[in-house]
């Protein structure tokens, strides 16, 4: 197998994934600042155009990190990152969508319309006008998860996830690109610190964050 990875928080979210379960890959760096993603021979391969992709050994390209954690999962399952039976599955899948779908979403689509607009104006419809509300749909999503929380560690309740990687890989790089945690959101913020004491999160910062300066 070949990961196709990068210096973002998707690819940031696959490395921590092996890190946390000792999986080693070959790895493939590609350059998504100068496009390399983008180049027709990736797209034909990944229609998408996005990285990370996960090359399997028959040549088949798994793309989205959620699928990639998934075949993983099933080929390693222990330590599980997913849950070691159904109901812990799909436990973490629902908290797993109610992280992307309150803030993870809200803020990548910040990020392209902001922050990133002059990256991706070639490589998708940009809609600036729509920064502000998922500014705001970030906000009210961090302010449910600070309340959610509460008294826990880690996003699905006594066990940590793949839940926990991709919102923290989200947030660390949201921090770098105009939007750190705000220290009202306090279980938010020990969630947070918890995350980044786990050596893989550290581990699976990408070599070129030191030189951008974005953590992913
Ligand atoms: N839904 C995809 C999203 C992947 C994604 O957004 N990848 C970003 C990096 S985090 C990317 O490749 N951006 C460069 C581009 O779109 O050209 C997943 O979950 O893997």
């Amino acid at each position: 197998m070949l990961l196709y990875h990068g210096a973002r928080p998707n690819p940031r979210a696959v490395r921590m994934f092996l890190l946390e379960k000792g999986i080693k890959l070959e790895m493939r760096d590609v350059d998504v600042d100068g496009g390399e993603n983008r180049r027709p021979e990736f797209v034909a391969l990944n229609p998408s155009g996005q990285v990370p992709v996960l090359e399997l050994d028959d040549g088949f390209w798994l793309a989205e990190t959620g699928a990639i954690f998934q075949y993983l999962e099933e080929l390693y399952p222990t330590p599980a990152l997913i849950g070691s039976t159904s109901q812990e599955r799909a436990e973490t899948r629902m908290w797993q969508r109610r992280v992307e779908r309150r803030i993870t979403e809200a803020l990548y689509a910040a990020f392209h319309y902001g922050p990133g607009a002059k990256m991706y104006a070639s490589r998708m419809r940009i809609l600036p006008e729509c920064v502000p509300g998922f500014e705001a749909l970030m906000d009210d999503g961090l302010a449910w998860f600070d309340a959610q929380l509460a008294g826990r560690l880690t996003i699905v309740p006594g066990r940590f996830t793949v839940a926990d990687i991709v919102l923290f890989a989200a947030l660390d790089f949201g921090a770098t690109v105009g939007w750190p945690l705000v220290p009202e959101l306090t279980h938010v913020g020990r969630w947070f610190a918890a995350v980044q004491a786990r050596p893989a999160a550290g581990l699976s910062l990408h070599p070129r964050a030191a030189v951008s300066g974005i953590h992913c």
